[in-house]
């Protein structure tokens, strides 16, 4: 249904010069950012959007995971509002767009609408969630699964990094102290623009896709046990050796994801060997799993397929083997209208676009879990290439990507 709404054009330059403003914050010298979740960098950077946000007259809220919601009112403050944004934190080797593309384009569109002068009916609130890459405190998403009511304030305030800080310790590490939870304002419905970070869209020469919802999702911490030893005088035979078992366990994750595919995804992304001398058998090894599908009932029958494999390896190598699931995020669909809606503006815009599945766990996940009609805009990624410092994307894509959230935004925003 079709609502009465003001044009109002996003200023495309002005988003691109945005988003390699923030890019300089934690620049890395092959041009891509690290600005690692509750780190003084992304503080730095969340600093200059409550900055930004502040200039245009926006309230500016926090809650205690550190995720930040800036609010511009509508007429009626009793309506709820319409949420956009996206994260600011990235991945250790990490790109300029991946997060920051979603926030600055929910700050540019309000800025126009700020610009355009046309008090909207319902508030617009631009949120930038924490630590939705998981890459230093699992799990990803954590802001959003806290703001959600999906993960456990307390249970994530005392998840450690690999050197043991943990996530309570950072956020204290911020000088404006402990912060209000947030008032539990009612939300209209959420938007969210982010990179493809696949090939897709490239591959058919798209500049934007209209994401229909996100695969499933189970991270896996392991740890391994056999025995220290010299690696000299040891037989080859007598070793218990953790470092020979997270590598044949590594490739029985890879061979679980090929029988389920083409869509099952598995991935080590993190191996610890101790004590990591070159000269000892490691006695233990600390490793991460990160496993996909669209399907709830594959990834579960990976998760079967992994831990038999782990049995198996454990008694035919001596060692102990232990996998803990620590973090599910279930298939999400997202709002069939919104959909239709992008698809709309697409074409009043002449922009080519496509539905699309998401690969990549992104915040509006959890904002959909909680009943909230969410969508996501895709833009193209150069050779589908993201947690990579080449990552990259053209400012056609993303001025079209912007201007169609922008337009499926402002329907809403103006609506009764
Ligand atoms: O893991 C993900 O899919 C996202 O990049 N946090
Ligand atoms: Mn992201
Ligand atoms: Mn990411």
């Amino acid at each position: 249904m079709a609502i009465q709404k003001p044009r109002i054009d996003i200023n495309g330059s002005r988003l691109w010069d945005s988003i390699h403003s923030y890019a300089r914050i934690g620049a890395t010298a092959k041009g891509g950012v690290k600005r690692m979740a509750f780190s003084q960098l992304d503080y730095q950077a969340r600093d200059q959007f409550i900055d930004e946000c502040t200039e245009l007259n926006m309230t500016i809220e926090r809650d205690k995971i550190g995720n930040i919601f800036a609010t511009m009112a509508g007429e009626d403050p009793t309506l709820p509002v319409v949420m956009v944004g996206s994260h600011l934190d990235t991945q250790p080797t990490g790109g300029k767009y991946d997060g920051a593309l979603g926030v600055l384009s929910a700050l540019e569109i309000a800025k126009s609408v700020y610009e355009a002068g046309q008090r909207p009916k319902r508030g617009l609130q631009v949120v930038a969630f924490a630590n939705e890459e998981g890459g230093r405190f699992a799990p990803a998403m954590m802001g959003s699964g806290v703001f959600a009511g999906k993960l456990s304030l307390d249970d994530m305030l005392a998840i450690k990094d690999i050197d043991g800080m943990t996530v309570a310790e950072e956020l204290g590490r911020d000088s404006t102290g402990d912060y209000p939870a947030r008032p539990n304002t009612a939300i209209d419905s959420m938007f969210e623009i982010h990179i493809e970070q696949g090939p897709i869209l490239e591959e058919e020469g798209l500049p934007i896709g209209a994401v229909t919802g996100v695969q499933a999702i189970r991270w896996y911490d392991v740890t391994i046990v056999g025995s220290e030893a010299h690696a000299g005088p040891t037989p080859m035979t007598s070793r218990k050796d953790a470092g020979l078992g997270a590598a044949e366990l590594s490739l029985a994750i890879e061979q679980v994801a090929l029988d389920h595919g083409p869509d099952g995804r598995g991935t080590v992304g993190v191996i610890v060997p101790s004590p990591a001398s070159r000269n000892v058998i490691p006695g233990s090894v600390y490793l991460t799993i990160d496993t996909r599908h669209p399907s709830d009932e594959a990834l579960l029958e990976m998760k079967q397929a992994i831990q038999d494999a782990a049995k198996v390896i454990a008694e035919k190598r001596g060692l102990e083997i232990d996998v803990t699931e620590i973090w599910h995020s279930p298939a999400t669909p997202f709002d069939e209208g919104l959909v239709q809606r992008l698809e709309h503006f697409a074409a009043e815009r002449g922009h080519p676009i496509r539905r699309i599945w998401s690969g990549a766990g992104h915040d509006s996940v959890y904002i959909a879990q909680m009943g909230v009609p969410t969508v996501m805009v895709f833009t193209q990624t150069k050779d589908g290439i993201s947690h990579n410092e080449s990552e990259s994307i053209k400012k056609e894509d993303a001025i079209a990507g912007c201007e169609v959230l922008a337009d499926a935004v402002v329907e809403r925003l103006f609506k009764g």
